[in-house]
């Protein structure tokens, strides 16, 4: 089988839950197609997370790496075209916010997603939910774990497709932050379930 690293965050900023978590963890083994889902949950911290990236990489050794964010006030489903080498952002949950910062001191000005997201846009709204691609994953947290895995997978020999998907807030977050987009956590998983899918059906 397929090995495929399935990454969400914990909870920041205003957040109290962050439903990338609790998707991702009940999905951990699941087998898609030809994939295993092995689902890790990263930090919001600018000098941890990549770190813990790594680690997981080297532990789950992925044919493929989809790292789900949640982006609160998006109202769609939306993989994600472009990481830019940028840190950027508000405060983390170690308190650090970085201003203009490289990821990798001279690394490539950006990576575009090996993910098929054009596929994944189609289906998702064949099923009835809401989506389109994304030209930015913003210069916080999501943008850098999505250039660090899309780095890592350039400088292997065999190929590792890579990508982010930024989700909606769920229902309960909306009641908690009153005036924001939200989804059902059924429909949230429903969603990431169909994109594994699209993945799964690729070569
Ligand atoms: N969303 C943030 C970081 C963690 C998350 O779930 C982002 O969009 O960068």
């Amino acid at each position: 089988m397929k090995q495929l690293l399935l990454t969400g965050f914990e909870p920041f900023l205003k957040y109290s839950t962050n439903p990338t978590m609790n998707i991702v963890k009940s999905l951990d083994g699941r087998e898609i197609g030809d994939y295993v889902i092995h689902s890790k949950i990263l930090p919001v911290e600018f000098k941890l997370t990549g770190e813990k990236l790594m680690e997981y990489i080297e532990e789950v050794k992925p044919d493929a790496i989809i790292s789900l964010g949640l982006a609160g006030g998006r109202s769609l489903f939306t993989p994600e075209r472009i990481a830019i080498n940028v840190n950027d952002g508000p405060v983390d949950n170690n308190g650090y916010a970085p201003v203009d910062e490289e990821i990798i001191g001279g690394g490539a000005d950006g990576y575009f997603t090996t993910l098929p997201i054009r596929k994944m846009v189609e289906a998702l709204k064949e099923e009835g939910l809401p989506a389109k691609i994304s030209n930015t994953a913003g210069a916080y947290l999501c943008n850098h774990v999505m250039y660090r895995a899309l780095h890592y997978a350039k400088q292997q020999k065999r190929m590792i497709k890579s990508g982010f998907i930024h989700i909606p807030a769920s229902h309960e977050l909306a009641i908690e932050q009153k005036n924001i987009p939200s989804w059902s956590e059924e429909d949230l998983k429903k969603g990431v379930l169909i994109c594994i899918e699209v993945l799964s059906e690729m070569e």
